[in-house]
Formats: structure tokens, C-alpha cells, sequence
């Protein structure tokens, strides 16, 4: 499929990468953009060979510096809500395709940015990665799921800190608060994410498929249904040929050869 503002790879066999690119304007995110950050997660899950998706934003400074201003400004109530309701639609794609997604955070993570990480299963930021949400500043809320994902994520007190007063958090802060999983030296990171998609591959692929399922479906359950998902989740691996071939290879001390079925 042919892309504007966005760049859709295989940059490895059953590794893909999506690149926000609008460097210009440091990755902001306008209709088009978020339009076709949907229409390429829905193209990755359709793709029988994708193991695990990674996103990123082009140019070093960004990864994304939130949702177009420039765009945004005139809007009115109408388009404002249509516009929030275009980004979330796409950022739900993201987290419900059936396979990980991997966010590569370089620069600044702002704004819609933010949210845009926070849609992906986890966070890998550079040392040199700006986290925030300052919609506060512009007279704004989050408008493409930052106040209800970052208080899952994070916690209800320090989401709302970063909400109400719009600080940004340094990519150590984000590691000390939960919203990054790991920080590496900006020129990595890309090394870094590759290698942790790499080590996905060698795991049985259904059971990653399903475990993204059980937490995706699970995490807003009660404690007895979410568990009661997982016993359904599980008893569902052991139809598989993987689980037999997993557990083999283990008593039989040697490297699984997984089919994914
Ligand atoms: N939108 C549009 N353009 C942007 C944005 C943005 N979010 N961020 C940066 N740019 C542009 C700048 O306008 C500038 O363009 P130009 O060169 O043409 O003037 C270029 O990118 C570089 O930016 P700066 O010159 O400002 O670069 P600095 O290094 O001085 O600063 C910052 C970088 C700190 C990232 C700064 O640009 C900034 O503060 N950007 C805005 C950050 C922000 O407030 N993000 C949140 C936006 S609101 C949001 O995301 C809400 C999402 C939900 C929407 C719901 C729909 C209704």
C-alpha cells in the first residue's frame, strides 16, 4: 500500500516497522497520518508472516511531538471530536493487533506522541527521550487516550500530575515511573529494539498471540472473569502443536521448532 506520511517495513523476515514521517514538523499527527497509522496496523494484521511490529518516528528529534496544532487549531467542537475520534480509532488497531508492538521513543514523546507509545504493548525509550502530556498548555485534554491509558500504565497519581501540570518526564524519570521498560543510548536503540524482536521469534507464536489476547481482553475484567480467561487462554494452547513440540524439546533438552499452529 502507498503511504504519505508514514513509513511501513520489513525490515527483517516476520519483523515490521512503521515510522511516523513528517520529520518537518517533528512527527505531528494530523487526520492523514493517523489515518494511515490504522490502515497499516490493519495491514500488518492481516499479514500471516508478521511476528512483531515496531514503531518509531523519523528525523532523531522526534518521536512524535503530539497531534498537529497547526491542524487542530481552527476545529471546531464537531471536528475536534471527530479528529479524537480518528486517532482513537487508529491507536486501538495498534493495540489489538494480535501480535507485539514494539514503541522505539527517540526525542520527544508529547501530546498525542504519548499516546501513541502508550497504544503500543511496550516502551523502549533512547537516553535522550522527552515524555509528556502538555494538552494543559494549549487549553486542551488528551483527546486520543492519554487520561485513561497513562492512569493504567502509571498510576492514578502520577498520571494526573503529569496531566494537570503538563511536566515532562526525562526518559530515567518514565524508566523510575513505569511508562518505559528500558532505556538505551539514543544510537541503540534501534540495535536494541531489533534484538528483543528477535528473541519474540524464537518463542512459540501462538502462545505470544495469545498471551497479547489474555492481558489485552483481561486487564479492564474483574479478577474471577480475567482469570477465568486465562484457564480458557490456556486449555486453548494445549490444542496447539506448539505446546506439544514446546514441552518435548524441553524434556527431550533441545531448541524447539515451533509452527505456529
Ligand atoms: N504540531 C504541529 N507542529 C509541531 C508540533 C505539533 N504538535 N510540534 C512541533 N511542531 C513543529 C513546529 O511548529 C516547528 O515547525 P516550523 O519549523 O515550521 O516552525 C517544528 O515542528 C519544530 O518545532 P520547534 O521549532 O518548536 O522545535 P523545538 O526544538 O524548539 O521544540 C518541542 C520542540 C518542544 C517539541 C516543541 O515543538 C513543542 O512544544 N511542540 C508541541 C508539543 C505539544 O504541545 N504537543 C501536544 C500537542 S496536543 C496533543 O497532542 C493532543 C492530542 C489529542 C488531540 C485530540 C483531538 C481533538
Amino acid at each position: 500500500m502507498n503511504y504519505e506520511n508514514i513509513l511501513l517495513e520489513q525490515i527483517e523476515p516476520a519483523i515490521w516497522l512503521l515510522t511516523v514521517n513528517r520529520p518537518r514538523s517533528f512527527n505531528a499527527l494530523d487526520a492523514l497520518t493517523l489515518k494511515e497509522i490504522h490502515r497499516a496496523a490493519l495491514e500488518v494484521g492481516e499479514k500471516e508472516d508478521a511476528r512483531v511490529l515496531l514503531v518509531t518516528g523519523a528525523g532523531g528529534k522526534a518521536f512524535v511531538a503530539g497531534a498537529d496544532i497547526a491542524a487542530m487549531q481552527g476545529m471546531s467542537g464537531i471536528e475536534g471530536r471527530q479528529f479524537s475520534r480518528i486517532g482513537m480509532e487508529a491507536f486501538r488497531a495498534l493495540e489489538l493487533l494480535p501480535i507485539p508492538v514494539i514503541a522505539l521513543v527517540d526525542g520527544y514523546c508529547l501530546g498525542g506522541g504519548c499516546e501513541l507509545a502508550m497504544a503500543c504493548d511496550w516502551i523502549l525509550a533512547s537516553d535522550r527521550a522527552v515524555f509528556g502530556q502538555p494538552e494543559v498548555n494549549l487549553g486542551v485534554t488528551p483527546g486520543f487516550g492519554g487520561s485513561q491509558r497513562l492512569p493504567r500504565l502509571i498510576g492514578r497519581a502520577r498520571a494526573m500530575e503529569l496531566l494537570v501540570t503538563g511536566r515532562r518526564l526525562t526518559a530515567d524519570e518514565a524508566l523510575a515511573w513505569g511508562l518505559v521498560n528500558h532505556v538505551h543510548p539514543a544510537d541503540r536503540l534501534r540495535q536494541e529494539g531489533l534484538a528483543m524482536a528477535r528473541g519474540i521469534l524464537e518463542k512459540g507464536p501462538l502462545a505470544v498471540k495469545l498471551v497479547k489476547e489474555a492481558v489485552q481482553r483481561g486487564q479492564d475484567l474483574d479478577l474471577d472473569n480475567a482469570c477465568a480467561l486465562e484457564s480458557e487462554v490456556f486449555g486453548l494452547c494445549f490444542s496447539s502443536e506448539d505446546q506439544k513440540e514446546g514441552m518435548s524439546a524441553f524434556l527431550e533438552k533441545r531448541s524447539p521448532d515451533y509452527k505456529g499452529r
